[in-house]
């Protein structure tokens, strides 16, 4: 299979033979991440739970690299932005091509006692909207009990400590409940120490859940639940793990693009340039057009944005094309049919911009199509 990445990295091996001093040095080390992990930038206003989003996930992702960057967004392939406060401040300049939205915290958005997860999952849509030009998708989560659970922090006393509290009549554990100064302050059986722990570990929303369990109920499984941390976890590997390959090449092409930029460096343009002509590194071409087209750069309506998007990370036709059970000649007449709109723009005189995506997206149908009908013979 042809990997793109691989084809970045032969260029960075030919180009270090052509330049020297500060271009090779910065030039051999895309290639050297070329070859790592692929790394998650996660941000976030400060207090937002950027922090505890980034180990939860560093407890969970094993072939990824996680980096905590409040503030501003470190270098990496794709990118998790915390939404703290709704309305906050703006977000940074992010793509949906290669970012994932999170709305953390949301235990605290709910009155005590009440289920957050209704007006959360309100909320989040809502943001996904508002933020559509910056991230794919906005995923609600209580952070805190992902990072617990992860990261295995739950001992044996903390179990039993939630068992002692269980054993309290039940107005005296709603009036725990309430705040979390009564929570800590109040005269109660369980040391205040062992209260102060597990407010940490699972914020109230979280002890509430391990005193109602039922009495064979799995913690850690029913707190995971809680988090909404498995959503998460099923989008990060979707549109980033499974994509990895278009993801770190067209990050390391865009770097290789500024190095020739900042370096006025004619032979490393050039060398890009042509490796994003070759017929093989259309998607190549196609990353480009969606993180435009995505971040609003050139208009077009959503749905083409997604079917931009779609064409530039996914290998597999029936993905692409949204059709997970369909036979070939199916897939064939989908993908004619979905170069039309296309075409459609081409043939109507649109700006040079929309225009020149137009005719790449118009191709990479067209070429799907011959490809299948191909397979087919
Ligand atoms: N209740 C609750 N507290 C959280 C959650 N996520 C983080 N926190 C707490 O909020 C505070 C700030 O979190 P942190 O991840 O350090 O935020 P950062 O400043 O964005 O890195 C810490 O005390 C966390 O324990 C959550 O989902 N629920
Ligand atoms: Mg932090």
């Amino acid at each position: 299979m042809y990997e793109l990445r691989s084809a970045v990295a032969d260029l960075c091996g030919d180009v270090g033979g052509h330049v020297d001093g500060a271009v090779r040095a910065e030039v051999a080390d895309v290639r050297q991440l070329i070859g790592e992990p692929l790394r998650v930038a996660v941000t976030g206003e400060p207090g937002a739970g950027t922090s505890t989003i980034s180990a939860a996930l560093r407890a969970s992702l094993h072939d990824m690299t996680v980096i905590d960057s409040p503030g501003s967004v470190a270098d990496a392939e794709t990118c998790i932005l915390v939404v703290g406060q709704p309305d906050g401040t703006p977000a940074p300049p992010l793509n949906p091509t290669n970012t994932i939205g999170v709305l953390s915290k949301i235990d605290l958005r709910a009155g005590s006692g009440l289920d957050p997860w209704p007006a959360a999952g309100r909320l989040a849509t809502e943001q996904a909207g508002v933020l559509r030009r910056v991230v794919s998708d906005v995923i609600p989560v209580v952070g805190l009990l992902a990072v617990t659970v992860q990261a295995g922090r739950l001992t044996p006393a903390d179990d039993a400590a939630l068992h002692d509290l269980a054993a309290l009549p039940q107005d005296e554990r709603n009036v725990l409940l309430a705040s979390d100064e009564l929570f800590i302050g109040r005269a109660c059986p369980v040391p205040r120490a062992d209260r102060e722990r597990l407010l940490q570990l699972l914020g109230r929303y979280g002890i509430g859940i391990g005193i109602a369990r039922p009495i064979a109920g799995d913690l850690p499984q029913l707190l995971l639940q809680a988090s909404g941390f498995a959503r998460l976890l099923d989008t990060v590997d979707r549109t980033f793990q499974q994509c990895s390959d278009i993801l770190k090449a067209a990050w390391a092409v865009s770097r290789l693009t500024d190095i020739a930029t900042i370096h006025a460096q004619q032979y490393l343009s050039d060398a890009v340039e042509r490796l994003v002509r070759e017929p093989d590194a259309y998607r190549l071409r196609l990353f480009e057009s969606a993180r435009f087209a995505a971040a609003g750069v050139v208009e077009f309506p959503d749905p083409m944005v997604d079917e931009l998007i779609r064409l530039a990370m996914f290998d597999d036709p029936r993905r692409i094309l949204g059709l997970p059970d369909a036979g070939r000649e199916e897939l064939v007449a989908a993908a004619l049919h979905a170069s039309r709109p296309w075409h459609a723009v081409v043939a109507g005189g649109a700006q040079p911009a929309q225009n020149r995506i137009a005719l790449v997206a118009y191709r990479a149908y067209t070429d799907l199509a011959a490809r299948l009908h191909g397979h087919r013979a």
